[in-house]
C-alpha cells in the first residue's frame, strides 16, 4: 500500500488521532501551519475532492471537520481547506480536509 493516508488509516504509520467515526479519521498534520492543524480523511481511498461522489461520506467529512473544531475549542473560528489536484496544491493524493485555527489567519494559507 503506497498511499500514506491509507497507511495511517490501516495503522501502519503512526499518527496523533483527534477523531474517528465510522467512515472518517482525523489526525494532526505532521507540518502544522497553525497551533491547530488537523487533517480529516475518508477511511476508504478517494483521490481528491474532485472524485468525491458519495453524498453521505461528504456529509460525514464536513460533520467531522466541525466536530474537530469543537473538540479543539476553536471558538474564535477556523478555516477549512481542501487543496485539490495539481492546481490546488494537493501533495497527498488521498482526499483530506485541513482544519486550521488557533490563531488569526492571513488572507491566504497554502496548507
Ligand atoms: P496537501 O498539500 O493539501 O496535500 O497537504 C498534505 C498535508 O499532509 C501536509 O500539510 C503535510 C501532511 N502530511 C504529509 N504526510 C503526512 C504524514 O505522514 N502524517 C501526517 N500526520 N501528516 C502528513
Amino acid at each position: 500500500m503506497s498511499c500514506v493516508f491509507c497507511r495511517i488509516v490501516a495503522g501502519e504509520l503512526p499518527s496523533t488521532l483527534v477523531l474517528e467515526s465510522e467512515r472518517v479519521l482525523a489526525f494532526r498534520d505532521i507540518r502544522p501551519a497553525a497551533p491547530v492543524h488537523v487533517l480529516v480523511v475518508p477511511k476508504a481511498h478517494v483521490d481528491s475532492l474532485f472524485e468525491l461522489e458519495d453524498r453521505e461520506l461528504a456529509g460525514e467529512l464536513l460533520w467531522a471537520a466541525a466536530e474537530v473544531a469543537r473538540r479543539e475549542q476553536l471558538t474564535g473560528g477556523f478555516r477549512l481547506i481542501a487543496n485539490t489536484r495539481h492546481d490546488g496544491g494537493q501533495e497527498v493524493g488521498h482526499l483530506h480536509l485541513h482544519v486550521v485555527g488557533g490563531r488569526r489567519l492571513g488572507p491566504m494559507l497554502a496548507r
